[in-house]
């Protein structure tokens, strides 16, 4: 049998590092081989490709070549991680995948997200999540959040405006492809936060 592909996604500093353990250890509590890995990277030569995506000294990088490093890295890792375990019967959970890509790129960049669908195909085919988990605050607390942090990466220079447009895509998102979606509302204590997140999760580990 397949596994299962659960993707989280959400605007910068909304918990998803923090969450991710969480979900590693509900999944693999309940019987299931897990592969944890993220977007941009997960291979050798997409966590480089990660590298020339965050570096500051890349800021102003021409849209469509970012556009196109997250899909060369997101072919990599289809190729050399995800689709191998998926059809080996483990699951795998994904910080982040191609939804984030019309939130960031589609978004936040304003690229047409005719462009990003026409990749899409080209990388994915028809493959898709089973299980996308949004993870949604508020632009002013994503960010209060991640402001602790020390030196900001290309994407966190970004304004608070860009970070708008980021969130309200991805609940475009979730209202179109309601199906797959799951938001939670992660502006709660992290025990709220994960109390929603096993509900969901204990559903499709039951289905
Ligand atoms: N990107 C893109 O543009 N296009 C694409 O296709 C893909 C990615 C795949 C790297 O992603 C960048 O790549 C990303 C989008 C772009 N840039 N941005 N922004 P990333 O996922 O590696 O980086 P990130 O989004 O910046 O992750 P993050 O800032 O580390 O956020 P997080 O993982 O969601 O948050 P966290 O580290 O778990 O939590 C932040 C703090 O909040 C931490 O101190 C926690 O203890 C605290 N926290 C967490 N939950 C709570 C609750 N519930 N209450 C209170 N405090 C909490």
């Amino acid at each position: 049998m397949k596994g299962k592909f659960i993707t989280v996604e959400g605007i910068e500093g909304v918990g998803k590092t923090t969450n991710m353990e969480y979900l590693r250890q509900l999944i693999t509590a309940a019987g299931q081989e897990l592969v944890v890995t993220r977007e941009p990277g997960g291979t050798p030569l997409g966590e480089a490709i990660r590298g020339l995506l965050l570096d500051p000294q890349y800021t102003g990088m021409d849209a469509d070549c970012e556009l196109q490093l997250m899909f060369a890295a997101r072919a990599e890792h289809l190729d050399k991680v995800i689709k191998p375990a998926i059809t080996a019967g483990r699951w795998v959970l994904c910080d982040r995948f191609t939804d984030a890509t019309y939130a960031y790129q589609g978004g936040g960049r304003g690229l047409d997200t005719e462009h990003i669908a026409a990749l899409e195909q080209l990388v994915q085919g028809g493959f898709r999540p089973d299980l996308t988990l949004l993870l949604d605050v508020p632009v002013e607390i994503g960010l209060a959040r991640a402001g602790n942090r020390s030196a900001p990466d290309r994407f966190e220079q970004e304004k608070v405006e860009f970070f708008e447009r980021v969130r309200q895509a991805y609940l475009e998102m979730a209202r179109t492809h309601d199906g797959r979606y799951r938001v939670i509302d992660a502006s709660q204590p992290l025990e709220a936060v994960q109390q929603q997140l096993a509900t969901v999760l204990r559903a499709l580990l039951t289905a």
